[in-house]
């Protein structure tokens, strides 16, 4: 058996999605922007995609949403774009983000530093939020943008997107959030939150890698990151990749058909999963599910060095991660959990195991065994593990780090 339990990372294709998108290689493959035939051959699977993306989001006709190459450029889009168009031609100096956004959000920031903007990077809770409150105490006149992400890619903890939205309304600064690792996976309602700009990416729910989207409320200006051919309304210039926009509009309305139910049978998964985990001593994870994300899981096994873990999941044909992927390679402690408050030993221990609507009950199962075998290996050999004193009945606890 293969377990992949990665699908923060990214998700399999939908075959549904795949004969979806089939036609518009080799068939309808004209340029959708050429006048003749073979270019308007596309036109209706592209607005049937555009209609499709609208309907999940509960988008309204005013707005705009512009397709991309994936999410880390619709996430550069808006910090370089809001840059140069409200602080570089404007009167504004500050950018406030957190401490536990995407790479894409963090290291476009410091860029943005070495050009003079003033970033502020909020702090979590020990649940690994990021409190209203907090935001709305660092705004200032000078701020032009807040960008908060939606949910973590890390933990799964759902952010206070719709109050943050708010206190942004009501300061009149421009709210972006990344919502990679909500879209497809809880419900995002994009006129019931007040939100300026969203970026989402396909391959987070079953849909090809290397095409995302930017949602822009009321199609406001926003100067773009990619000039050229004037494509997208001159939005976003670069040939439409249509197949994969065809992928992606046919991806987010499988995922969100029946989010709800959906949902339901994943988390029932993964509370069986996280409930057997938890019976091994010394462990804990990293939030409040109700407000996680149904399909994660962030656990920390006390002892258990997670590139360790890793490895003995592989062996036995599971795919799991230590944190993001984007950042697996380095045996850095894990970002997310320092910034919650875990010691640098613990943020070494985070396993992070993600499902889909793909995983089976026969794999969950299989990765309990396998997971609680591979930790009474790894803790046998674990020097700093055997050192300290037997714990009495364990200490299993879901929630916070203090
Ligand atoms: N934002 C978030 C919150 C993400 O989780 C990711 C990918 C991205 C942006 C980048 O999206 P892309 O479309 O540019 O690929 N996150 C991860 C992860 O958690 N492990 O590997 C990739």
């Amino acid at each position: 058996m293969q377990v992949y339990l990665d699908n923060n990372a990214t998700t399999m294709v939908d075959p549904l999605v795949v004969e979806a998108m089939m036609p518009f290689f080799s068939e309808a493959y004209g340029n959708p922007n050429s006048l003749h035939k073979f270019g308007t051959a596309s036109h209706p699977a592209l607005t049937r995609a555009i209609d499709q993306v609208y309907k999940a989001l509960n988008a309204n006709d005013n707005d705009d949403i512009v397709f991309t190459s994936c999410a880390t450029e619709s996430n550069n889009w808006v910090l370089k774009s809001v840059f140069s168009d409200y602080i570089v031609n404007g009167d504004k100096d500050h950018i406030i983000t957190s401490e536990v956004e995407h790479p894409s959000v963090l290291s476009t920031c410091k860029w943005l530093e070495e050009e003079g903007v003033k970033v502020t990077y909020l702090p979590v809770n020990d649940q690994g939020i990021v409190e209203a409150h907090t935001v709305k105490s660092f705004i200032t006149d000078k701020t032009a943008l807040v960008s908060i992400m939606w949910a973590s890619n890390e933990t799964g903890m759902i952010n206070p997107i719709q109050e943050i939205g708010e206190i942004c309304k009501e300061k009149g600064v421009l709210f972006h959030s990344d919502a990679v690792q909500a879209v497809g996976k809880i419900p995002v309602d994009l006129q019931a939150t007040y939100v300026d700009f969203v970026s989402f990416s396909a391959h987070k729910f079953h849909g090809p890698k290397g095409v995302g989207a930017l949602f822009i409320r009321d199609s406001q200006a926003l100067t773009p990151l990619l000039h050229g051919g004037e494509h997208m309304g001159g939005r976003r210039s670069g040939t439409l990749n249509v197949p994969y926009i065809v992928g992606m509009g046919k991806a987010i309305e499988l995922a969100t058909a029946n989010i709800l139910d959906t949902m339901a049978k994943i988390r029932t998964k993964r509370d069986h999963l996280e409930d057997e985990l938890l019976k091994l001593s010394d462990t804990f994870t990293v939030g409040d599910r109700t407000n996680r994300t149904p399909n994660t899981i962030l656990i920390s096994i006390k002892g258990v060095e997670g590139e360790g873990m890793l490895w003995d999941l592989n062996n036995g044909q599971i795919g799991a991660s230590t944190g993001s992927a984007c950042a697996s390679e380095d045996l850095e402690a894990n970002t997310v959990m320092l910034a919650i408050g875990a010691d640098n030993e613990l943020a070494h221990t985070g396993i992070r195991l993600s499902l889909s609507r793909f995983t089976t009950d026969e794999e969950i199962e299989y990765t309990i065994k396998h997971f609680k075998e591979a930790v009474a290996r790894l803790r046998a050999i674990s020097s700093s593990f055997a050192k300290q004193q037997p714990t009495k009945g364990g200490e299993a606890t879901e929630c916070s780090i203090h």
